[in-house]
């Protein structure tokens, strides 16, 4: 571990910010380069998001031998997922194994908050602040995260509340005993539906708060199938370019056929098939699912029917019916959430008509009711892709603030560079695949990338790089006129900042990852178009 006051004022090639997956990566890598850099962490371990998110039941749903590092072969092959989806400690093992056996951890300093980065434009520099001293660097790399800032609602009340409040994105680690208590839980997104199974059965009673309900589809979780794990490994690397080929960067079994040109029996049989197989890989039953709406509405009347078959009372059953399309908020995967709905623990409230007025000590009010709970789950997501890099105060040249440019508009070139603050990049940052693919490989090309750009500034002699504005707009529209062409705009998402009062609605991940990783090359052949130099 990276003594904190010997290191505390030194200068480095790279200051890297964030102990994730991402944050370890552009480590190993730069070192590799030989390269100086130092991590700056704010939890007292790695792991970043699976560090926070420890709420019960916090599992990943792209499949365990994809959502894992390809940098080293012999790690690959190694590390054996028990499960099928991996679970947040399994994550968080295997996130501490890599620091472990790549030596990261004395690069990387702990329980340090970044406060603010400063460009000097003389020095062309970096100026870090941190919560423990300061460090200089010509190059900063935010490795923050895109799902890190946690979202808390500006309810009325909510300090009031008087007992204890826990949110899913920042999840304590000793352990949270439920049992004999009643507990509300407001939001009914992914980190909500795959909590709601497990808090149900240990709370004495659960009210769940939604406002918005969602489509899931069962997770089908289980061990790993060792036989098809073996079968991977013998081909990991090829297995991996296949992947990379695949539209979100992992394989989802995409059917060609578009929903319309079968029959309604054809069609049944294929959901029934990809539900009984469970996972995300529902939503490649047919090509148009997500750029047809009436594609798109027999999939939502699918999950609409199967969650009137597994909710028994009909009123909680229609309320628990979305009528948005599939996929455009995030498609959820769980492991018996609408069933628990038939507890006799565990009550539905709908907040869309009867909103939350205020909350007091012992509980909340809605416009028609009054609600006790020992306890509060907020699982109200994140201010996403922008959030975290917007905490930190971010100034770039002539004192120009990042916060208040993303307040207008939150964009980046490619989603790694930000005109008017050179030698900056953001590691899926807006205008990136990121979220819309297997994070894992999404990472792994963006540090590659900043690498490879890093190095050539530097053959070339450069002192700095910038995002053009041109370059910067040019992007952000296009991921715009991209992601029109699809459903993804029609309902409020995170995807659109929506779910965050204020903040600018744009679409904010590229759909794509291939011709995302061809654009990505394509600038970098040619000199890096896009980006000036000094
Ligand atoms: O957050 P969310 P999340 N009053 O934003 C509600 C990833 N992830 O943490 O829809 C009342 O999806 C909000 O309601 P509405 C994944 O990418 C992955 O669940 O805005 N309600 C919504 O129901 C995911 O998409 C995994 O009307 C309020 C909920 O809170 C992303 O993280 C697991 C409210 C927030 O849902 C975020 O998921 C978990 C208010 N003021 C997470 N404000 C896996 O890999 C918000 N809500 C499986």
């Amino acid at each position: 571990m990276v003594n904190v006051d010997k290191k505390s004022s030194q200068k480095y090639d790279v200051i890297v910010v964030g102990g994730g997956f991402s944050g370890l990566y552009m480590l190993h890598k730069l070192r590799k380069e030989g390269l100086s850099a130092v991590v700056f962490e704010g939890g007292d371990n790695v792991g970043g998001t699976w560090f926070w998110n420890r709420y019960p039941g916090a599992r990943c749903d792209v499949p365990s031998m994809q959502y894992s590092y390809q940098f080293d072969e012999q790690l690959q092959q190694d590390w054996e997922w028990p499960e099928r989806y991996s679970s947040q400690p399994d994550i968080l093992k295997y996130i501490n194994h890599v620091a472990d056996r790549f030596d990261l951890r004395r690069d990387i300093q702990l329980q340090t908050w970044v406060e603010s980065a400063t460009y000097n434009e003389e020095e062309k520099q970096w100026h870090v602040k941190t919560s423990k001293g300061e460090a200089f660097a010509r190059f900063c790399v935010m490795a923050t995260g895109c799902l890190s800032s946690t979202n808390t609602p500006d309810v009325p009340g909510i300090k009031e509340y008087a007992g204890q409040v826990f949110h899913t994105g920042n999840w304590p680690k000793s352990e949270v005993d439920f049992t004999g208590k009643t507990v509300g839980i407001l939001g009914t997104g992914s980190s909500a539906i795959q909590s709601i199974p497990l808090i149900a059965e240990q709370a004495e009673h659960l009210y769940v708060f939604q406002r918005t309900p969602n489509f899931s589809v069962p997770a089908a979780n289980g061990p790993t199938n060792r036989q098809e794990a073996s079968k991977i490994k013998a081909r990991y690397s090829e297995f991996r370019k296949e992947c990379a080929n695949k539209f979100t960067g992992y394989d989802m079994h995409l059917n060609e056929k578009s929903a319309a040109e079968v029959s309604s029996n054809e069609r049944v049989e294929e959901y029934e098939k990809r539900w009984a197989n469970g996972g995300l890989m529902f939503l490649g039953a047919f090509s148009d699912l997500l750029i047809n709406e009436d594609a798109n509405e027999t999939a939502a009347e699918f999950i609409r029917q199967k969650i009137s078959s597994i909710v028994e009372n009909p009123k909680v059953a229609s309320l628990l019916m979305p009528d948005h399309k599939v996929g455009c908020k995030r498609l959820c995967a769980d492991s018996g959430y609408y069933s628990t709905f038939n507890r006799d623990n565990v009550t539905l409230i709908d907040i869309s008509k009867n909103p939350i007025s205020s909350f007091q000590s012992m509980g909340l009010t809605t416009s028609n009711g009054e609600w006790t709970f020992d306890n509060l789950v907020l699982a109200t997501g994140f201010d996403a892709m922008t959030g975290a890099i917007s905490k930190i105060h971010v100034t770039g040249k002539q004192g120009n603030s990042l916060r208040e440019k993303w307040i207008k508009n939150p964009k980046a070139y490619l989603g790694l560079g930000i005109s008017g603050f050179p030698n900056l990049f953001t590691i899926n940052g807006p205008g990136s695949p990121s979220v819309l693919t297997n994070m894992l490989p999404s990472i792994e090309q963006h540090v590659n990338w900043i690498t490879d750009c890093i190095n050539w500034t530097k053959l070339k002699g450069f002192d700095s790089i910038e995002a053009t504005l041109e370059a910067e707009e040019t992007w952000a529209e296009h991921v715009n006129e991209v992601a029109g062409q699809t459903i993804f705009p029609t309902c409020n998402s995170w995807y659109l900042g929506a779910n965050i009062p204020g903040k600018k609605r744009t679409f904010l991940p590229y759909l794509g990852f291939p011709p995302y990783v061809e654009k990505c090359e394509s600038v970098a052949r040619n000199n890096y178009t896009g980006f000036e130099f000094s």
